[in-house]
């Protein structure tokens, strides 16, 4: 593979993408124009309150991406057509990272992540999709698993176009200009939604009693994206106006609560609406029924953590549900967001207090202020305005939100949770390569900035004192 210079970037291909298919889902699910709308709205309310996040986002560049999505959402049905995804997001430069296994929340799937991974990708377009693949082997009834796998193996999820230009970028090593505009209309296909299901009523409803997600997924002629989710800077504030817009939002944003400095992610959706299907039946007229997939999502992102990071918080959430649970028989309103607040008391909640206790991830850069070299060390170079620190985005999902905006999103009645079943190994095999590990990659981050650091001439003598500090 050869890079060429007449290739579009595909960090220009990933926008083009992305911006065709926020326009396409603007236009099919009209409460996901208003939910833009109102998020547009909120940031701009938060701009003005804020001129110090105002001047960062101006000055970083983030100004200009705002209005961009930043993910959306699909399940698929097979091995094959996993790894056909693979090869299509690799097109735009996105490469699956992370594994997650949300088996042991009650949804049969197993997911990664596509998404841009190095640092100016990122800066360009984060957009990333959530990706699942079903776990037939999770339904118990044989006679029902053999009928939905019968049912997929008859569908191709991508257009002819798509394949060819796919292997066109694999051989040439990218797309030019003209390509790269026919294979985004080829791809969008792929994620069109289909009011006309695949299989009778009678056939869906089986897969639906089974659990919906299967429906979702098996039913229908492709893997419709099933949420797009811009950036809002203030969750709270949007999640509170949503129901002004006609909008009902889930009960409650997953994730860690309000605080001082964001961490990880946190993210809410309005549920998803009831949308008329057409059945095709063996015999007699076709039937309308009713199809819950489609919502809209909103995220907001903090700083990437640490393994030790990630393990407090993961105890913390936990330990939050384990007593919301035992208090109000699993509510999940107020209380819920009294105890989760009162158990992240014991996280640390500045910026330095996050660094200094190696929770979370930074990007040093060499500032304005002089250093005397010799005698510092990284945080004194940090205190005396000689290094700046910024926290990396989290760039990645949650399982446990996932599992909750799932859930709410499904339609069904409170599943019940499968035994806990992760396997990477099949999941790989699918998708064909290894997935790539987050905490590597915010790891190497880090590492880069502050290797530059280490090696800025001015800044030279204090080189084995900066690499210990972590
Ligand atoms: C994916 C749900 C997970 C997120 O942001 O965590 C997700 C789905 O419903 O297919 O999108
Ligand atoms: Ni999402």
């Amino acid at each position: 593979m050869i890079a060429c210079s007449s290739h579009m970037a595909p960090n220009a291909i990933r926008t083009l993408f992305s911006t065709a298919m926020s326009r396409m889902y603007q236009a099919e699910v009209p409460q996901y124009a208003t939910l833009m709308a109102l998020v547009a709205d909120v940031n701009a309310a938060t701009r003005a309150a804020h001129p110090d996040l105002d001047r960062r986002l101006i000055e970083t560049g983030e100004v200009e991406r705002l209005d961009q999505e930043r993910h959306g959402a699909i399940r698929v049905g097979t091995a094959a057509e996993l790894l056909g995804l693979r090869r299509l997001f690799a097109v735009m430069g996105m490469q699956a990272v992370g594994y997650y296994d949300l088996s042991v929340a009650g949804v049969p799937v197993h997911s990664t992540a596509f998404r841009p991974i190095d640092d100016a990708e990122l800066r360009c377009n984060p957009f990333r999709v959530f990706t699942s693949l079903l776990r037939l082997e999770m339904i118990e009834d044989l006679a029902l698993r053999e009928e939905a796998a019968a049912i997929l193996s008859k569908r191709s999820i991508f257009t002819p176009g798509c394949l060819a230009l796919i292997d066109l970028a694999e051989q040439d090593g990218g797309l030019t200009p003209e390509d790269a505009r026919r294979f985004v209309a080829e791809a969008l296909e792929t994620f069109r939604w289909h009011g006309e299901a695949t299989v009778s009523a009678e056939t869906y409803e089986h897969l639906r009693a089974a659990h919906p997600l299967i429906a979702d997924v098996v039913c229908f002629k492709g893997p419709h994206i099933n949420h797009l989710t811009p950036r809002t800077l203030d969750i709270d504030a949007a999640q509170a106006q949503m129901a002004q817009r006609g909008l009902t939002a889930k009960a409650v944003i997953e994730g860690p609560p309000r605080r001082q400095v964001p961490i990880l992610l946190r993210q809410t959706s309005f549920t998803a609406l009831k949308e008329p299907v057409i059945f095709h039946e063996a015999e007699g007229e076709p039937v309308v029924g009713g199809h819950k997939a489609r919502f809209g999502e909103i995220e907001q992102r903090g700083v990437a953590l640490t393994p030790a990071g990630r393990a407090l918080y993961d105890r913390l959430l936990a330990e939050s549900r384990a007593e919301t649970k035992a208090a109000c028989d699993g509510c999940k309103t107020d209380s819920y967001l009294t105890i989760l607040r009162r158990k992240f008391e014991a996280f640390p909640d500045s910026e330095e207090g996050l660094r200094r206790a190696g929770l979370a991830y930074f990007r040093y850069a060499v500032a304005g202020a002089q250093a005397d070299p010799a005698s510092e060390d990284l945080e004194t170079l940090i205190a005396r305005g000689a290094v700046t620190a910024e926290p990396i985005t989290y760039e990645d999902f949650l399982p446990v939100s996932a599992a909750g905006i799932f859930r709410s999103n499904l339609g069904g009645d409170d599943q019940e949770d499968f035994a806990e079943n992760a396997n990477l190994a099949a999941f790989e095999e699918a998708l064909g390569v290894a997935v790539l590990d987050p905490f590597t990659l915010y790891a190497r981050a880090e590492m880069d900035s502050k290797i530059a650091v280490q090696t800025t001439p001015r800044l030279v003598g204090s080189f084995g004192r900066v690499l210990a500090v972590t």
